[in-house]
C-alpha cells in the first residue's frame, strides 16, 4: 500500500458539505482508505481574483492505485460535485489535488508531484502536518517553510475537528463485532477476523433495494402477436431474500404470469430482475408476491397479473417448530386473473409445486 496525501479546498456554496461529501466519496471507494483527514481550517484566498475564502483539510490515503488512476478518481469527484472551472485558479465548490505519492517524483501532462506550487501555501502544509505519519520524509522541509510563510500575509485559522458520520460499512462492521462479542465468541479470534468485514459487504449485496426502491431496470416493448391478449408466463424464478423477522433467509420458486393489453410486453429476463430487486430487502413473502405483481401492473397495466411465490423458510427450519421442508405458498392476482377462476386454474396447472 502507499500512502497519499491530499490537500482539499472550497470556497462556494456550502464549503464543508462540499468536503465531507468528497471525502466520503473517497472512503467509499473500495480501493482507497482513508486513514485520517486533518482538522478544518478557513483560509485567505491565495492568488486569482477577489474571491470568498475557503475551507481547507489535508487527507492521508493508502491505496495500490497508480497515481493516474486515482487522478481519474479525485477528477470524477470534482466533477460529479459540480465543480465549474470558469476562471483559473478562481472559486470552486471543491478542489482535490495531489500532494504526495509516496516518496516518488513524477512529472506527467496531467499530473506533477510532489505538488509544484504546495511549498508556497500555508493552506496546504499547515493541515497536512495533522496528518502525516512519523516517517513522512519531508517534515522538516515543511516545517522550515511553514515559519517562513508566517512572514506573508497568508491567512489560516482551525476551526474546528473533522467529524465524519461513520460510513454504512463501518456501521455494520462495529455492530457485528458487538453481536460476536454478545454471543459469547472472540471477535478477535483467527477465524473471525475478517468476518465483520465480510458480513457487511454481504449485507451490501443481499439488502441492496433497501435505499433504491424503484424499479427501473426494464424496456417495454409493442407486439403485433400479443394483440390477442394471450397469457403470458415466467415460472421457476429462484429467489432469495430475508425474512424481517429473525433475518434469516427464505427462498424458493416465483411463478409469475400477465395478460398483455394493447401488446404491451416487458423483456422476458426483465421478470426475474425484478424478482431479484424485489427480494433483496427484509421481507415477508406476502410482501414480495405483492410488490412483484403491484410493480407489473404498474409498468404494464395489463389485463390482469399472476404471482405465486413457494419458498422454505430457515426461520421455520433451524429454529422454533423445526418443521423441515414444509413449503410456504403465496399468490396474488389481479385483474382477470382475480375475476375469471378458469383463467386462474388454467395458470396454477402450469406451476409445479416446488421441491429441492
Ligand atoms: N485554491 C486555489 C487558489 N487559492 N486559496 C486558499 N486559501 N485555499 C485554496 O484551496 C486555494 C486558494 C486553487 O486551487
Ligand atoms: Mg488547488
Ligand atoms: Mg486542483
Amino acid at each position: 500500500m502507499i500512502k497519499v496525501y491530499l490537500s482539499l479546498g472550497s470556497n462556494l456554496g456550502n464549503r464543508l458539505a462540499y468536503l465531507k461529501e468528497a471525502v466520503k466519496r473517497l472512503a467509499e471507494d473500495p480501493q482507497i482508505e482513508v486513514e485520517k483527514v486533518s482538522r478544518v481550517y478557513e483560509t485567505s484566498p491565495v492568488g486569482g481574483v477577489e474571491q470568498g475564502a475557503f475551507l481547507n483539510i489535508a487527507v492521508r490515503l493508502s491505496t495500490l492505485l497508480p497515481p493516474l488512476d486515482l487522478l481519474d478518481r479525485m477528477q470524477k469527484i470534482e466533477q460529479d460535485l459540480k465543480r465549474e472551472r470558469l476562471v483559473h485558479w478562481g472559486p470552486r465548490t471543491i478542489d482535490l489535488d495531489m500532494l504526495y505519492y509516496g516518496d516518488q517524483t513524477i512529472e506527467h501532462e496531467r499530473l506533477i508531484v510532489p505538488h509544484k506550487e504546495m511549498y508556497k501555501r500555508l493552506f496546504v502544509l499547515v493541515p497536512l502536518t495533522d496528518v502525516w505519519t512519523d516517517e513522512f520524509f519531508c517534515q522538516e522541509e515543511v516545517l522550515n517553510t511553514i515559519i517562513q510563510l508566517k512572514g506573508e500575509k497568508q491567512e489560516i485559522q482551525c476551526i474546528g475537528e473533522w467529524t465524519m458520520e461513520k460510513t454504512k460499512q463501518e456501521r455494520i462492521e462495529a455492530a457485528v463485532r458487538e453481536i460476536l462479542s454478545a454471543v459469547g465468541e472472540d471477535p478477535n479470534r483467527e477465524g473471525l477476523l475478517e468476518t465483520p468485514k465480510r458480513v457487511a459487504k454481504m449485507y451490501d449485496e443481499i439488502l441492496a433495494s433497501t435505499t433504491e426502491k424503484e424499479f427501473t431496470n426494464y424496456k417495454l416493448f409493442e407486439s403485433e402477436t400479443a394483440q390477442n391478449a394471450q397469457m403470458v408466463s415466467v415460472n421457476d424464478i429462484p429467489f432469495y431474500s430475508m425474512c424481517e423477522h429473525h433475518m434469516l433467509p427464505f427462498f424458493g420458486k416465483v411463478h409469475v404470469a400477465y395478460i398483455p393489453k394493447a401488446g404491451r410486453i416487458i423483456g422476458l429476463s426483465k421478470i426475474p430482475r425484478l424478482v431479484d430487486h424485489v427480494s433483496r430487502q427484509l421481507n415477508l413473502q406476502e410482501r414480495i408476491t405483492k410488490d412483484i405483481a403491484d410493480t407489473l401492473e404498474d409498468i404494464l397495466d395489463p389485463y390482469g397479473v399472476a404471482v405465486v411465490v413457494d419458498a422454505r423458510h430457515m426461520c421455520v427450519e433451524m429454529r422454533g417448530v423445526k418443521k423441515t421442508n414444509s413449503v410456504t405458498r403465496t399468490t396474488f392476482f389481479t385483474g382477470e386473473f382475480d375475476r375469471d377462476r378458469d383463467l386462474r386454474k388454467e395458470f396454477l396447472q402450469t406451476v409445479n409445486r416446488y421441491r429441492d
